[in-house]
């Protein structure tokens, strides 16, 4: 920042100035890192966030609140019988292979700090690796329980090969709430940052076909998430090129995603999808981006 800047940020001046988005952020960034400090990462979290830093990913499902984890699982198996209704109302969204099932928890278009989905996502366990990743504390974008299913169709969006956001770090939390032990429940696949990187950014176009990804980077590089309900990973989704959701006839994938960002958000913001309690706390607050 320029010293004149600095000098009208501290004058009297300061509120009739437009200092721009730019000065608000940077002093937004620097409270993201402080606030790092604050947390207590423990010796298991700085590991995961060394693997993800290093490899692109980590399983992370030793470090997740079991009690949590077991009413998530309640919540899950309910909404599953929520999945018709909801596939109903989506039936112009352009993902047919994906049907969203938090919509009946919203109130306008809001999650509340206290929704198990939403505290899930904040639980110690899982904010403090992605902070330590990020050399900050991390921005909630979303979260999302999605079950993913056969349609028919050729592969499109997410089932092709694709990294997420390219140029803003984002970390995605997931938790299996089906089995997802054969190729045929869809398993999420991805290359691990090296393998990554070696393919490169192609001029033309994000989503690539297997044999696209397969002409630059070793099939043997590839590593398939195959693993039970209720198994945890992280993936550097900016880093790593993945894909999944490609469901046989007759199966189903049920997945719990809590999407992190590094802040700023690259795109503007509109209203966020959550709400404050009483009892959020600033952290809290920071992190679900309600500042
Ligand atoms: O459905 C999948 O496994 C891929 C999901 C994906 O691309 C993402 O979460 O960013
Ligand atoms: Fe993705």
């Amino acid at each position: 920042m320029s010293r004149a800047l600095w000098q009208v940020n501290r004058s009297p001046l300061r509120w009739a100035v437009k200092t721009g988005v730019n000065t608000w952020h940077y002093g937004a960034k620097r409270q993201r890192k402080q606030a790092l400090n604050q947390l207590h990462v423990d010796a298991a979290q700085a590991a995961a966030a060394a693997d993800l830093n290093r490899d692109g990913y980590a399983v992370v499902s030793d470090l997740i609140d079991p009690s949590l984890l077991q009413q998530l699982a309640a919540s899950g198996d309910a909404k599953l019988s929520e999945i018709d209704a909801a596939a109903e109302q989506q039936a112009g969204y352009w993902k047919k292979f994906l049907v969203h099932l938090l919509d009946s928890e919203m109130v306008d278009g809001k999650l509340a700090a206290d929704n198990l989905f939403v505290r899930y996502a904040l639980q110690p366990g899982v904010v403090n690796v992605v902070a330590s990743a990020l050399g900050e504390v991390p921005w909630l974008d979303y979260v999302m329980l999605s079950y993913s299913r056969h349609t028919g169709q050729a592969l499109a969006s997410s089932q092709l090969w694709h990294r997420d956001h390219d140029d803003v770090r984002v970390v995605k939390f997931y938790t299996y709430l089906t089995d997802v032990q054969e190729d045929a429940d869809g398993p999420f696949t991805f290359l691990p940052r090296q393998s990554t990187d070696r393919f490169g950014y192609p001029l033309l176009g994000s989503h690539f076909k297997d044999e696209e990804v397969f002409e630059k980077v070793s099939r043997q590089d590839v590593k398939v998430m195959k693993a039970p309900r209720l198994v945890s990973f992280m993936i550097d989704t900016s880093h790593c090129l993945h894909m999944g959701s490609r469901i046989a006839p007759g199966h189903g994938r049920l997945m719990y995603t809590a999407t992190f960002f590094a802040f700023p958000r690259m795109f503007p913001w509109g209203d966020r999808p959550f709400r404050a309690t009483r009892d959020t706390s600033e952290l809290h607050k920071m992190i679900l981006g309600l500042g």
